[in-house]
């Protein structure tokens, strides 16, 4: 893992630091078969936004931790969202052909490799948690929350609710309650985490938890508004595939202004979030305005 001495690295190097350990963490052992490494690394390694890993740590700077020893926490949820990715855009889930601006896995791999590459990531994300966090109590506590918010009650439960809700009907509140699940709990449990590892009072961490619930709304919404507004370059996966499925999506349900308007409203309440905090959180602030500005 990259070793910085200073407390409180700048964003881009945020990034690096991410990018760096995460290469680290994929140099698997001789036991891996070379066709699988590349396919795993194939779909971790490369241009994701890196947004829930940078909220661990910018979490942890915001409680006044240190970013090194958040970095374990940061590669296993992102090797979770990885494998989330990778499962998803499987022909019997959304049957993509383009993420990241280039072929799904499967596409690159086999469907069958793209399967066992999803496997081997969840796999990985809890055996980094149960090896490379200390104290062994931290650790334990990192691995039930990142369970409970990728299993099936969390995101594989949301992703469910999402494959039923394709029969037809639905309003906000069933959006949301898939949404919460489906792409809010890895983003609210990120924060979480980050708060964990630097030892945060519980009053701390509710505040990151409230921060996190807010984002993740927020997300969901741009993401519905940038399928819908169809730049697949800048995407850099197929767009308006929502629409054509008949999927419930916040524009489809609001329309597009109330849809802007109520992500500008998460991310102001988001923020407010964050008072507790102070000046260590204005890079998790910072961070929320660009939800609403991406264009990817
Ligand atoms: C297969 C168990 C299982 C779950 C899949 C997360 C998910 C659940 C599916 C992804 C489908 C999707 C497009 C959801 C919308 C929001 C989302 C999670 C987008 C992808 O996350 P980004 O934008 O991706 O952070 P990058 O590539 O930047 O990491």
């Amino acid at each position: 893992m990259v070793q910085t001495q200073r407390s409180r690295p700048a964003v881009a190097e945020l990034r690096e630091m991410i990018d760096a350990a995460l290469e680290e963490c994929l140099r698997l052992g001789v036991g891996c078969p070379p066709a699988l490494q590349e396919a795993i690394r194939y779909s971790v390694l490369g241009s994701g936004k890196r947004l829930r890993p940078r909220l661990v740590l910018m979490a942890a700077q915001a409680c006044g931790g240190d970013v090194v020893s958040a970095l374990p926490v940061a590669c296993a949820v992102e090797l979770v969202h990885a494998y989330s990715l990778v499962h998803d855009d499987l022909p019997a889930m959304d049957d993509d052909d383009l993420r990241r601006g280039r072929p799904t896995c499967h596409k690159a791999f086999g469907e069958a490799t793209a399967i066992l590459v999803g496997d081997a990531l969840l796999t990985q994300a809890f055996g980094i948690l149960a090896e490379r966090v200390q104290p062994p109590e931290v650790a334990a506590l990192c691995c039930g929350e990142l369970a409970r918010a990728a299993g099936a009650c969390g995101m594989v439960g949301g992703q469910a609710a999402d494959l039923e809700s394709e029969s037809g009907g639905g309003d906000v509140e069933l959006l949301e309650s898939i949404h919460r699940r489906k792409t809010g709990a890895m983003l609210r449990v990120s924060l979480r985490l980050g708060g964990i590892v630097a030892g945060a009072d519980a009053e701390r961490i509710d505040a990151l938890d409230r921060y996190g619930t807010k984002l993740g709304l927020a997300f969901q919404i741009t993401d519905d508004l940038l399928d819908a507004a169809g730049n697949q370059d800048a995407a850099g996966k197929r767009v308006g595939k929502d629409h054509r499925r008949g999927k419930l999506t916040y524009p489809g349900l609001l329309g597009v202004e109330e849809s802007r308007r109520r992500a500008t409203a998460l991310v102001d309440a988001a923020i407010d979030s964050l008072a507790p905090f102070g000046n260590r959180a204005m890079e998790l602030s910072a961070l929320a305005r660009y939800i609403l500005e991406r264009d990817r």
